[in-house]
């Protein structure tokens, strides 16, 4: 079995980050190690929330796993909240990145046009710079905006999604693929630049009218959890753009949804359909 480890904090309650990473790359079938890097009540986007900062214990878990001769064959970052955070984890990569190892990172840190709390356009900066490190981010369009410090534009066309993907792919990193990407008034989906090939990939599916947050979590976690399981990238997003959907659907149609979050839980069973599906 495979073995991945994801670098993000534990929101107690609020669905995102590791509260989702973990049961959604478990079903994939790969075991999902986890390095938390804080402690929070509820995520951010809630009115009131305890932080509790963990950086101090990542040097010292990660030297223990090299001792202990632990590897990885996958490492996977989603929110992050310091300059110093980004340092140790672009550490961690060079000490157990392998041949065969795939670094994804999602760089969480806005929606929208806007920045969520607590992020600058310098964190931005640092962050694309561990991007290179990558062989996949998955920003959305404000994210890889602040990452390139150009001007966040919700008036894209195609052209300028691919122009956007280039100057991502120019950070080092040699794929990129934009989430929450809509072209059409009805559609939504991922658009993907590998330039190693120099292709492209776009799948799209139905646009619904609402938006739940800790979307992208999901998303990415979706997307790691097939990529490990040695499904293309190509694959793994569709699949990823597929099983978001799924739960956001479920969402809509519960009546005692809560106000926070997605049914994920409710949608694996068709995510580890689409998975086994893929693999054989
Ligand atoms: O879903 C992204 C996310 C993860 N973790 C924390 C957050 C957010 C978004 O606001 O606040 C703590």
């Amino acid at each position: 079995m495979k073995r991945i480890i994801t670098v993000q904090d534990v929101s107690c309650v609020g669905k995102c980050s590791l509260t989702v990473a973990l049961p959604i790359i478990s079903a994939a079938g790969v075991e999902c190690g986890v390095l938390p890097t804080a402690v929070l009540s509820t995520h951010t986007q809630f009115s009131s929330f305890t932080f509790h900062d963990l950086t101090d214990e990542i040097q010292p878990i990660a030297d223990t796993f090299k001792k202990l001769d632990i590897d990885f064959d996958a490492i996977y970052t989603g929110y992050l909240g310091s300059h110093r955070q980004l340092e140790l984890v672009e550490s961690f990569f060079d000490t157990f990145k392998k041949d065969d190892t795939v670094i994804v990172i999602d760089p969480v840190m806005a929606d929208n046009g806007k920045l969520y709390h607590g992020f600058t356009p310098e964190f931005a900066a640092r962050m694309a710079k561990l991007c290179k490190k990558a062989d996949l981010i998955v920003p959305n369009l404000t994210e890889a905006s602040f990452m390139l410090g150009i001007e966040y534009r919700p008036d894209y066309d195609e052209e300028y999604i691919r122009y956007v993907l280039k100057l991502l792919t120019g950070l080092g990193c040699p794929r990129a693929a934009l989430t929450g990407i809509s072209l059409e008034s009805d559609k939504i989906g991922v658009y993907y630049y590998d330039s190693v090939s120099d292709k492209y990939y776009s799948y799209f599916n139905e646009l619904l009218p609402v938006s739940y947050h800790g979307t992208g979590d999901i998303y990415a976690s979706a997307a790691v959890g097939a990529i490990t399981r040695g499904i293309s990238f190509e694959e793994s997003l569709r699949i990823a753009t597929d099983y978001t959907l799924e739960c956001m659907k479920l969402t809509l149609r519960d009546e005692n949804r809560r106000f926070y979050g997605v049914n994920f839980e409710q949608a694996l069973p068709y995510y580890i359909e689409m998975i086994d599906r893929a693999v054989k």
